[in-house]
């Protein structure tokens, strides 16, 4: 009878452990980082280079690392500031977040800049873009995100739209 109930004691508390293990298995699966409206500028006729927008906002710290499209052999983080009246875009290597904070990608601010564009894009159409993040472990974390085509042809008077230019790397 002791013996029974110490075997059930023991399954007892395997059965918890493993509960936990789930648990937090979960909590971790939970790391995401929340994207609002991502979306890609529709390109020019011999344009091969875009730029993609959205909001991020993640429930932890951390960092973006790389990211990938399927429309572009490349894709960089920029950051855009005016220097002496000029427009200049920089390659940053990671974009840390701060957990609770939006970071808004926008025009004319941080942007996703992706090269070599394998095809056109053009309005409405989806491109999928695949985000590496890493968590302030050290532990990276991928996540898919669609993205939406949109002609702002009509609001090209945003200083924005001639992206090509002003590069210093
Ligand atoms: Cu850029």
């Amino acid at each position: 009878m002791i013996m029974t109930q110490r075997y059930t004691h023991h399954l007892l508390r395997y059965s918890l452990l493993l509960l936990l293990t789930i648990a937090s298995t979960l909590t971790h699966a939970q790391e995401v980082v929340s994207i609002d409206n991502p979306w890609v500028r529709a390109t020019n006729a011999g344009q091969n280079i875009s730029a993609g927008y959205m909001t991020m906002t993640s429930t932890h710290d951390v960092t973006l690392v790389k990211i990938e499209s399927d429309v572009s052999e490349s894709v960089e983080i920029h950051s855009m500031k005016m220097e002496n009246n000029v427009m200049k875009m920089r390659m940053l290597d990671t974009l840390p977040l701060s957990a609770g904070k939006p970071y808004k990608l926008e025009p004319g601010g941080y942007h996703l800049m992706m090269f070599d564009l394998k095809r056109p894009l053009i309005d409405a159409q989806i491109v999928n873009f695949e985000m590496t993040f890493k968590n302030n472990k050290g532990v990276e974390f991928k996540q898919k995100v669609k993205a939406t085509v949109k002609n702002l042809d009509n609001s090209n008077k945003n200083n924005h739209g001639d992206h090509e230019h002003h590069h210093s790397h």
